[in-house]
Parts: C-alpha cells; structure tokens; sequence
C-alpha cells in the first residue's frame, strides 16, 4: 500500500494510541500536514535556480510569478509550479530589467514567452492549456540561475517526497487527530506502561503466591 493508504488504514483504526497510529502521526508531521507527498520532477534544466520554491497551485485558476525576486533578483519565485490546464500565470517583474522566455515546452503548446527586457511593476500573462513540462529563463541573468519550471497538469512525471509541499490538515488525509496528540498519546501509554509493567513485576507476584516474599 502507499503511503495515503497506510495513513487512512491507520486513522481507521485510531481507537488506542497503538504503535501505527503513531507511526501515522509521526509520518503526517514529517510531511509538513502531508499534501506534498507527489510533486512532479523538475528538469535538470532547473536544479541550480535562484530562489528554487516550489508550489503546487493545481487548484488556482490564476497564479503570480514574480520576475526578478530574491535578495540577488534573479529568481522567478515560485521558481517551480504545478498547475492545472487552462491556469492563467501572471508575471509580474519586482525588479528591472527581466524578459521571458521558454526554454522547453510540450509539442504544440506554443507559447511564446515575452522577449523584451521590462522594468518592475510590468506584468505579462499566459494561460498554460496544454500539459506537460515547460521550462523557462530571464536571457540576461540566465547563467545566475534566473530559471524556473512549470509543470501543468497529471500528464508530468511525478514523485513522492517525505516533505515540503502545501499546508493540509492531517484530518484531511483521514487521521482524525492531530499529529501532536498522538505523540502525547504515545507518551501516556509508554509510561502507563512501564508503571504497570513495575508493579506487576513488585506486587503482582507476591499477590498470588502470598507469603512467598515476606
Ligand atoms: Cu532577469
């Protein structure tokens, strides 16, 4: 089973504070509240970019990208997107001096970019309809690692990652209860445990075979 699965599978059986609901607990913190557990594979193309955010937008019809972003200004941030067909991105320069201009594309997706050199406040939009991976860079500031990938739609090659990603509430992955209880709940059982296991062992003997240590 995957790890989504694994996760209802523990939730639905969340009466006791048992050995996996921790672990479910453990493994939905881990995710950051999960959601980021697919993400696309970003192109080599983009692995040394400026900035290098990630966000996955699948859900928004419209999503800004700033140009020119970051304490250098070479960064498109997001840096890398994962949106659906039919999503409107926004560019809009925060710097000077940006252009747009698509490095890979899906066959047939045309899109064009915007080649000349704008200024902050200017902003340009393009609505991504055909799936697949796209990959675009700033040509000035190309080489400082003004780079960034847009990957839209199911039709990408994906990964499962064990963090980052989106904010989502573990009740949304059906384990109805926060992570940090269950760590408590843990906790609570270990030492009720470990108490019962102790005076087991010191009385509960002696209980039974009366005498034998007195
Ligand atoms: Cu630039």
């Amino acid at each position: 089973m995957d790890r989504r699965d694994f996760l209802r599978t523990a939730g639905g059986v969340a009466g006791g504070a048992t050995a996996a609901t921790a672990a479910a607990g453990t493994a939905a913190a881990q995710e950051g509240g999960g959601g980021g557990t697919t993400k696309p594979v970003f192109p080599g193309y983009v692995d040394g970019a400026a900035g290098g955010a990630y966000s996955d937008m699948r859900g928004s019809s419209e999503v800004t990208v700033e140009v020119g972003a970051g304490s250098n200004q070479v960064a498109f941030a997001p840096t890398n997107l994962w949106i659906e067909p039919g999503t409107t991105v926004t560019f809009e320069w925060v710097s000077n001096g940006h252009n747009v201009l698509p490095n890979s594309q899906p066959e047939g997706a045309g899109w064009s970019g915007h080649d000349p050199l704008e200024d902050e406040g200017f902003t340009y939009s393009h609505t991504f309809e055909t799936g697949g991976m796209y990959t675009y860079y700033c040509r000035p500031h190309e080489q400082l690692g003004m780079v960034g990938a847009i990957a839209v739609g199911g039709d990408v090659e994906t990964e499962t990652v064990g963090g980052g990603g989106g904010e989502v509430d573990p009740e949304h992955m059906g384990v109805p209860f926060h992570p940090h209880y269950v760590g408590i709940a843990t906790i609570v059982m270990m030492v009720v445990s470990l108490l019962f296991t102790f005076f087991q062992l010191k009385y509960g003997e002696s209980a039974h075979a009366s005498g034998g240590n007195n």
